[in-house]
């Protein structure tokens, strides 16, 4: 009777027992997963267990000893050694177990190999900056080689965040004042999620970003790109590369005209073509030309337009670099192309590189 309900149910709990598919967890895109997977998976199984024997236990004497007038009340024994020992033992082996297979994962978690490749992360209200060795910088994306040690050295320029990347299981907090580490060498090719794991503010929400996974030489060729792309965009284009850097100043400055903490882009592209003025916190007033436009980029802390709060990142310019920033002062500027009737106007780094280009025999 009994065998063959037994004979369907184990496979199907041996498939649910392989790390990684068990208790809802995401798929295992790094060599670290399958072992914290393992070591949820026990730890969930031991759990399981002893839930249901001490709760069918207890269930089991609740029905058997229940209060009926043919049992004599006596007292109870108070004292049973063998029983007693067994009970302290067999956890503590299970314990030790769990704390020396922890330990090791903990080990190898936090000790990155040697010739890790290394990335330099900043956390910032409310976006991700990825810096790499040939001096590409990308915003929420981190492109990685597969088979390969990562190694990201994290810094906050603000408050505290988190990388958490659930396909690798790894995750770690971005402390300000301080460089945290967290390493990972992915398994697969893909395209996986990248949070912020730690509530930094009201759009702590938005702080996504994605992680890119690469055979290593198509890596090489995306990261070259990514260092490159910006200084092949024709000067006459330059403002349309605006678009690929907004997000990192689309948490506080919308194209619409709405208000969040910042003046809308809207609004100084409007003064700046108007020729219209700005007063200062400091009572002076400025007339919002192309140089001031600049100048609030690469010094935030100066200039700081009346009743906003001086809150724009002070190293923002300094991150993006000369190029860059003149990429957003003329995005900014002409701010009808980059974003018509509020909204970002759509184009690769394919495009932007090559648009500028006459096209051959016309
Ligand atoms: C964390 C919020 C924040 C981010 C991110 C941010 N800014 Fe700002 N920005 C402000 C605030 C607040 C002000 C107004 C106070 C001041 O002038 O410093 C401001 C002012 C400005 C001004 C002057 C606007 C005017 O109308 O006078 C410009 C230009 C500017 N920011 C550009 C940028 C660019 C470009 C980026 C992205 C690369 C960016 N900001 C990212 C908060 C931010
Ligand atoms: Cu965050």
């Amino acid at each position: 009777m009994i065998a063959p309900g037994l004979n369907s149910i184990l496979p199907a709990l041996t498939a649910t027992i392989r790390p990684g598919s068990i208790f809802g967890m995401p798929e295992q895109a790094s060599t670290i997963a399958p072992n914290v997977d393992l070591i949820y998976d026990i730890i969930t199984w031991i759990s399981l267990f002893f839930f249901v024997l001490i709760v069918g236990v207890m269930g089991y004497f609740m029905v058997r000893y229940r209060r009926t007038t043919h049992v004599a009340n006596t007292s109870g024994p108070t004292h049973n050694t063998p029983l007693e020992v067994t009970w302290t033992v067999i956890p503590l082996i299970l314990v030790i177990a769990i704390f020396y297979v922890g330990l090791q994962g903990y080990v190898r978690i936090t000790t990155p190999p040697e010739n890790s490749y290394e990335i330099q992360v900043t956390g910032q209200r409310w976006f991700w900056t990825f810096n790499y060795p040939n001096g590409a910088s990308e915003t929420n994306v981190l492109h990685v080689p597969k088979g390969r040690p990562v190694k990201l050295v994290m810094r906050s320029d603000d408050v505290i965040h988190a990388v958490f990347i659930p396909a690798f299981r790894v995750k770690q907090d971005v402390v300000p004042g301080r460089r945290t580490t967290l390493w990972f060498e992915a398994t697969r090719t893909g395209d996986f999620d990248l949070f912020c794991a730690e509530y930094c503010g009201t759009q702590h929400s938005q702080m996504v970003g994605r992680v890119m996974v690469y055979e290593p030489d198509e890596f090489e060729v995306v990261i070259e790109e990514a260092a490159r792309w910006i200084d092949k965009v024709p000067d006459e284009m330059l403002h349309l590369a605006g678009t690929q850097f907004y997000n990192q100043c689309a948490s506080c400055h919308t194209l619409d005209g709405s208000k969040l903490i910042a003046p809308s882009f809207k609004e100084t592209h409007d003064l700046f073509v108007n020729g219209g003025s700005r007063t200062l916190a400091d009572g002076t007033t400025v007339i919002v030309d192309e140089q001031y436009i600049r100048h609030s980029i690469l010094d935030p802390l100066a200039d700081v337009v009346d009743t906003y709060p001086s809150s724009m990142p002070p190293g923002i310019g300094t991150q993006l670099g000369d190029h860059k920033v003149e990429a957003m002062v003329r995005f900014i500027m002409r701010l009808d192309e980059t974003a018509p009737d509020g909204q970002l106007k759509e184009v690769t780094r394919a495009e932007l590189t090559e648009l500028g280009v006459e096209p051959e025999g016309e």
